[in-house]
């Protein structure tokens, strides 16, 4: 719950679809039913949990109306199903969403109210669903709630990880993990669904009975489904969120119990259970494990065996599948599913080889997420062969098959050099591939997939990410979303071209008055948070200067971090000259084994540890980084923020979601050409965003010359200032050489050009400055920023996917 003054509102009573909303008292006694009967407690002797369970099953009893409905209806019209394959789900908290999507957010503060309980109390008390890892496991949540809302017949489908994201915090300014245990207590959220359980085999070999292949598994787990309904917007439809756990298929196994050896009677059990254990945390490096491979064919088996029985309790023919099944693959992860489902059809269901391969095509669609080459995943023949026998041998067959169909170069091919790239695969086996942002496809098809792309010059489309404005400003942002609600009506919350109607109100002063004042009891509010919990002040009239994301050398947190550094050098200088007073805020989680991400957050703590201890800028400049980044902290600063940070070596970003999210909520964004913020200044203006930087071409031609980074360090005084601080422990007095090995790297292995990009950052950070020093000129470049941010809906982006790959109707009549 963002602790902003206004608390948020949810969907007016009368646009909740046919739903008899229940009055104050209803809920009030159906909380007081469940905390009775459900927790088995006295109302007098609750605790926040206790309250918190009971809300939720009230609220979850809400959910059922329309995820039934729109279940049955899809049965009953036999509608074209959509399933989205994913191993991250970075879902958050789920009470105050389901509250805001059923409109029920003041009735239940009211019904709390009466029993003497605060309702930003319990929804601080609820954990984040931590299932993911960035951007491309929030997309998915985003996907899944903008197909609730646009009416999509929809399945998520991914693993219920006993162990989200690890938990941040720093000691010594390092980052330390530890183990996140969302489940340590009862999850309200999920219905066990022990009937929906399949088998699912590893190792082994496949041999040849009767002219057919069959596979003869080594190992066999149990996936065991957990179900999430997700409502949309006013309740009028709902999607599921299929979670597998693992179980084993053998008993345990007793005898060996009585004969004392305990670890081999418990071994099925434990072997099992670690298929849903815990999230690999990376996200870029593939860790390549045997584990996190079988992780994948978990999911994805049983997801294909669940969507052909579903599939097959309603139609006969699986020849049609793809006329009522489309699946999409959330980058390579899933990608074992086109040999998967070739399998099933053909072992299981006596299909034919190339009607197996023209079904599982055109039902499947690949999603890719990054071009960088270390993120793509290869496992080696070996690994995929000991693993997935039958699959390695179905894969070497697709390979050749397209070996036979095209004149290929020899660059292309799924298997090569021992290895199998999941990425040509997936794009092999998909009859649409799209990249996440204009400039991203366009990039997949000169690079990536370059070859590819010539051989199937019509496979590849883009849709532009987008995030749902529910979660991230309807409940963020409720100063903001009841001023929009009082002057261009509530319709953006359904419609976010809506927004485009507020465009006008830019040149009212007294609607900038009241925008600004949103904007400010957001950052008192954030103020007072980071006294709190950081006993750190900062001012709330200060510029926030936002950067939040995962820590990656690409993303630059080191650029905002030497600059931060130079503000305050220069700051210290002349303190009097009239600086704008900002506060760098930093927030984002390193790869357990990333160490230079690492080193680069030990720097920002040192850095931020003696700027906030100046008495001479303390006035000027403040750095927050706080501690365990996630999807409700994002909920806290975004709609806070001034300045938004996408600050991306262009060319590597794919696409950003934070960057929406920003300017959504009245952020100005200091950026590069990267990702979709080429789209985001196309459609703000380029008088309303902070440019800077290299292009993606500029890049590449930088890049060949190899003095690059000296050459711009000796030509930029500022940055020459920095890096000699740095290497003189200017941040580190207990330990000087702490950085010598970063600062060689800034001189000599600057692979993403932070050296080249400095001085035009400088200067951008700069104007950003003098801008904020006339606020009715920076206010309404705000108003038009979000008057202007209607495209970067997750409905927008779930549309076209609806109308370029999976050829689906809404479900829903207008
Ligand atoms: C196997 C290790 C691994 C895990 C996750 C490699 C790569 C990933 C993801 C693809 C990384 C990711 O989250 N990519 C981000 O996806 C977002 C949603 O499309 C984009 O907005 C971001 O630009 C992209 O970095």
């Amino acid at each position: 719950m963002t602790a902003s003054p206004v608390t948020a509102s949810s969907a007016p009573a009368s646009s909740v679809s046919g739903l008899a909303r229940p009055t104050v008292d209803a809920l009030r006694a159906k909380i007081l039913h469940h905390l009775e009967y459900t927790l088995a407690k006295d109302a007098g002797h609750s605790s926040r949990y206790d309250w918190r369970m009971a809300t939720s099953f009230a609220i979850r009893d809400e959910m059922l109306k329309p995820w039934f409905a729109a279940t049955r209806q899809t049965y009953d019209t036999g509608a074209k199903r959509v399933y989205y394959l994913s191993m991250e789900f970075l879902i958050g908290r789920l009470l105050e969403d389901a509250m805001i999507n059923l409109g029920l957010h003041e009735t239940i503060a009211a019904a709390l109210a009466a029993e003497g309980q605060t309702l930003s109390d319990i929804i601080e008390d609820e954990p984040d669903a931590a299932l993911g890892n960035g951007g491309l496991g929030r997309l998915a949540a985003c996907f899944l709630e903008s197909m609730a809302t646009v009416g999509v017949p929809a399945h998520g489908y991914g693993i219920r990880y006993e162990h989200g994201l690890f938990r941040q915090r720093f000691e010594g300014g390092q980052q330390v993990e530890t183990p996140e245990d969302w489940l340590s207590q009862p999850h309200p959220w999920e219905f066990a669904r022990p009937e929906a359980a399949y088998i699912v085999g590893f190792k082994g070999h496949s041999e040849l009975r009767r002219g057919k292949s069959v596979w003869v598994p080594g190992e066999t787990v149990k996936a065991s489904a957990y179900d999430t309904p997700v409502v949309g917007w006013q309740g009028k439809w709902a999607s599921t969120l299929r979670l597998w756990a693992g179980l084993p298929t053998t008993q345990f196994d007793l005898e060996r119990f009585n004969n004392g050896d305990y670890t081999a009677a418990a071994a099925p059990e434990a072997l099992a259970r670690t298929l849903s254990r815990v999230l690999y945390p990376d996200d870029t490096t593939p860790a390549g494990k045997e584990l996190r491979l079988k992780q994948e064919y978990f999911m994805t088996s049983a997801a294909l065996q669940d969507i052909l029985r579903r599939y097959q309790s309603q139609f006969s023919t699986l020849a049609d599948l793809p006329k009522h099944v489309a699946i999409q693959l959330n980058d390579t992860h899933p990608a074992i599913a086109g040999p998967e489902l070739m399998r099933l059809l053909m072992d299981q269901h006596d299909m034919g080889w190339d009607e197996a391969q023209t079904v599982a095509r055109a039902t499947l669609g690949y999603t890719n997420h990054t071009l960088l080459p270390e993120a793509l995943e290869r496992w080696s023949t070996y690994l995929m062969g000991s693993v997935l026998p039958r699959h390695m041998e179905i894969i070497q067959r697709i390979d050749e098959d397209h070996a036979k169909a095209h004149k290929r170069p020899p660059s292309v091919g799924i298997v090569q050099h021992n290895e199998v790239k999941m990425g040509d695969l997936a794009f092999i086996m998909s009859h649409k591939v799209n990249g996440v942002s204009a400039l991203h496809s366009e990039l997949v098809k000169e690079t990536v997939f370059h070859d590819l792309h010539k051989l199937h010059p019509d496979r590849i489309t883009n849709e532009t990410n987008g995030v749902t404005p529910r979660r991230w400003m309807r409940l963020s942002n409720p100063a903001l979303s009841t001023l929009l609600d009082e002057t261009i009506g509530e319709g953006w919350t359904r419609d976010l071209d809506h927004l485009k109607t507020l465009e006008p109100f830019a040149q009212d002063a007294a609607f900038r008055e009241k925008f600004a004042a949103a904007k400010r009891a957001n950052k008192v509010a954030l103020a007072g948070w980071v006294q709190d919990t950081m006993g750190i002040d900062i001012n709330p009239d200060a510029m926030f200067d936002i950067q939040i994301k995962r820590l990656h050398e690409y993303k630059r947190q080191l650029l905002n971090c030497f600059e931060t550094i130079a503000l305050w050098h220069n700051m210290r200088q002349t303190p009097d000259a009239g600086w704008t007073p900002r506060v760098k805020f930093f927030g984002g989680k390193s790869a357990p084994g990333y160490f230079v991400a690492k080193e680069i957050i030990h720097l920002i703590n040192d850095v931020a540890r003696t700027i906030n201890a100046d008495p001479v800028t303390g006035h000027l400049l403040k750095v927050v980084y706080p501690p365990n980044y996630n999807v409700s902290m994002a909920q806290r600063l975004i709609p806070a923020a001034d300045l938004s940070e996408q600050i991306s070596t262009a060319g590597k970003e794919a696409s950003g979601t934070g960057n929406m999210k920003l300017t959504l909520n009245g952020a100005l964004t200091i950026g590069t050409l990267d990702g979709a913020n080429v789209e985001i200044r196309d459609l703000v203006g380029a008088d309303n965003f902070f440019l800077f930087g290299l292009t993606a071409d500029g890049v590449e031609k930088r890049r060949k010359n190899i003095n690059h980074a000296r050459e711009a360090i000796e030509d930029s005084q500022n940055l020459r200032d920095v890096l000699q601080m740095i290497v003189e422990g200017r941040f580190s007095p207990e330990e000087p050489d702490r950085y010598h090995g970063l600062v060689d790297r800034a001189w000599h292995h600057d692979h993403y050009l932070v050296a080249a990009d400095f001085d035009s950052y400088w200067e951008a950070q700069r104007a950003a400055d003098a801008l904020y020093r006339t606020p009715q000129d920076w206010n309404r470049k705000a108003i038009l920023n979000v008057a202007r941010s209607g495209f970067f809906s997750s409905d927008r982006t779930i549309r076209g996917y609806m109308a370029d790959i999976w050829d689906v109707p809404s479900a829903l009549k207008d």
